[in-house]
């Protein structure tokens, strides 16, 4: 799978994921990352790439020509339109399907925008898809960028190992994770739950279930509302006084 990052700041984006599990699968050749910086292809005399905004207003705008010269050099390498996302506050909200599903393509590029925005037309003739990652506002696409590429990569076959994998699992059920104890026994006299140390399988799975689903119903009840429960479940909770409707 190969990722292109269309911005002015490269550097940012190689810097942020060679490292760390993303590091090893590019290491690895299993992703591959293009950081094309977009200044390279300005025609301006002194390499500008933005410009003042017409009808007035508040900061500069992203000027079309190098955006659009930058990404038809990507697509001249890859020999096909692959999906362009513009990372924007206006976008979509990035989730774990969406994750999931990007995992799928073969090439994504992304368009990092700075200043106040980049000129529409380009937008017009490139995007494929608009995007965000969350209600607040950022100084630039390379971070969100940069979010997006690791939730895409550990989505893709090869990037994690099988332990790593494992880890995934309880977002898919809309249940978020249980608490992990590991040694020493009682660190400044707070102990490890006494049912990990017994060795009983099936009441430490049900014991770390219980917890995923108290803390999913306190913490994030839109997620809780979607969460599949069987009848252990709704027996445990009505002991814990939630109420549930049966379906
Ligand atoms: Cl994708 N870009 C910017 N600039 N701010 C954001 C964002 C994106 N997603 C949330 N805030």
């Amino acid at each position: 799978m190969n990722f292109y990052v269309m911005t002015l700041f490269p550097d940012m984006i190689i810097s942020g994921l060679n490292t760390s599990i993303t590091g090893r699968a590019i290491d690895k050749g299993i992703i591959s990352l293009n950081a094309v910086n977009i200044r390279d292809f300005t025609i301006d005399r002194h390499n500008h790439v933005d410009d003042y905004p017409y009808g007035g207003g508040a900061g500069m705008v992203m000027q079309a020509q190098p955006v659009y010269d930058c990404y038809k050099y990507i697509e001249n390498k890859i020999k096909k339109k692959p999906r362009v996302i513009f990372m924007t506050p206006a976008g979509k909200t990035f989730n774990q399907e969406m994750a999931v599903n990007l995992a799928q393509e073969e090439n994504i590029v992304f368009l990092c925008g700075h200043y106040e925005g980049i000129d529409e037309r380009v937008l017009e003739m490139i995007v494929t898809d608009n995007v965000s990652i969350g209600d607040y506002v950022l100084t630039g696409g390379e971070l969100p960028a940069m979010v997006m590429i690791d939730a895409i990569s550990r989505n893709v076959k090869g990037v994690l190992n099988n332990e790593e994998s494992a880890v995934t699992e309880s977002f898919y059920q809309n249940l978020l994770e249980y608490p992990q104890y590991t040694r020493p026994e009682t660190f400044m006299d707070k102990k490890v739950p006494e049912v990990l140390l017994s060795g009983h399988h099936a009441n430490i799975e049900r014991w770390r279930r219980n917890q995923s689903l108290l803390k999913t119903y306190n913490v994030r009840p839109d997620l809780f509302e979607r969460a599949k429960l069987d009848k252990k479940d709704i027996k445990f909770l009505r002991e814990q006084g939630i109420k549930i409707n049966d379906k």
